[in-house]
């Protein structure tokens, strides 16, 4: 009994404090390939989740696809992953005679955070002087009304070393949310070759003070169901 009185208290002692954050999605990119039909859904690098683009101007055959991937960046990677590709999404189709339909397009990003609470979402991005310059960024809890985080932001125009990065802790409607949605809306390009990149991609979370506790004393009553 001692000796399970100690272990008890190991256990305890391992339980994930409160402001342990932790990689809940993280998108690097690097699978993609330049002027390739590479869909315009994506799974995650690490982690769980799925990011999907909306565009008006999908095309996947002109040199001006709606949807690219060109050179990433080493800002915001995890695991010393290299620069390698950055999702792109472009003003419009080359061949397309309506300029710019890709204004209004979206990245989509669902994560669950079930047991995760105070979301930051955060990424490298660029764009080309004619890309994207008005970026709003956006919540939801049920992927259909979504309401809109801050102000809307203009990427350099080089990667850098900037990192984007937006923290939803006040918005607690976000903490433990099975669904939780967050979208970033393009808009303000000029041509259709203007563009934007982003990668790395993550969302970071904290674990929910309850969760965390249940989760220690869930490893503590196998260890005692077993034991005795
Ligand atoms: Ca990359």
């Amino acid at each position: 009994m001692k000796i399970a009185t100690i272990f008890s208290a190991a256990l305890l002692a391992s339980v994930p404090a409160v402001s342990d954050a932790a990689v809940i999605a993280y998108w690097n990119f690097n699978t993609l390939t330049t002027s390739t039909n590479n869909g315009s859904s994506y799974s995650p690098s690490s982690g769980s989740g799925s990011l999907t683009v909306g565009v008006a101007a999908s095309d996947q055959a002109g040199s001006n696809r709606g949807i690219n991937s060109f050179g990433g960046t080493t800002t915001n990677s995890l695991n010393s992953d290299v620069a390698g590709q950055a999702l792109t999404i472009q003003g419009g189709a080359s061949e397309s005679t309506t300029p710019v339909q890709n204004n209004g397009a979206t990245i989509i990003i669902q994560v669950n955070l079930t047991g995760w609470e105070n979301p930051i979402l955060s990424f490298a991005s660029q764009r080309s002087s004619s890309g994207f310059n008005s970026n709003q960024i956006a919540y939801s809890t049920n992927g259909s009304t979504y309401t809109d985080f801050g102000s809307a932001y203009s990427p350099g125009t080089s990667f850098g070393s900037t990192v984007y990065s937006f923290d939803f802790s006040t918005i607690n409607a976000l903490d433990g949310a099975a669904t939780a949605y967050f979208r970033i809306t393009l808009s303000g390009a000029t041509t259709n070759a203007g563009n934007s990149r982003f990668d790395n991609i993550q969302i970071n979370a904290v674990p929910e003070p309850g969760f965390a506790l249940l989760g220690g004393l869930g490893i503590l009553g196998i260890f005692r169901r077993r034991r005795f």
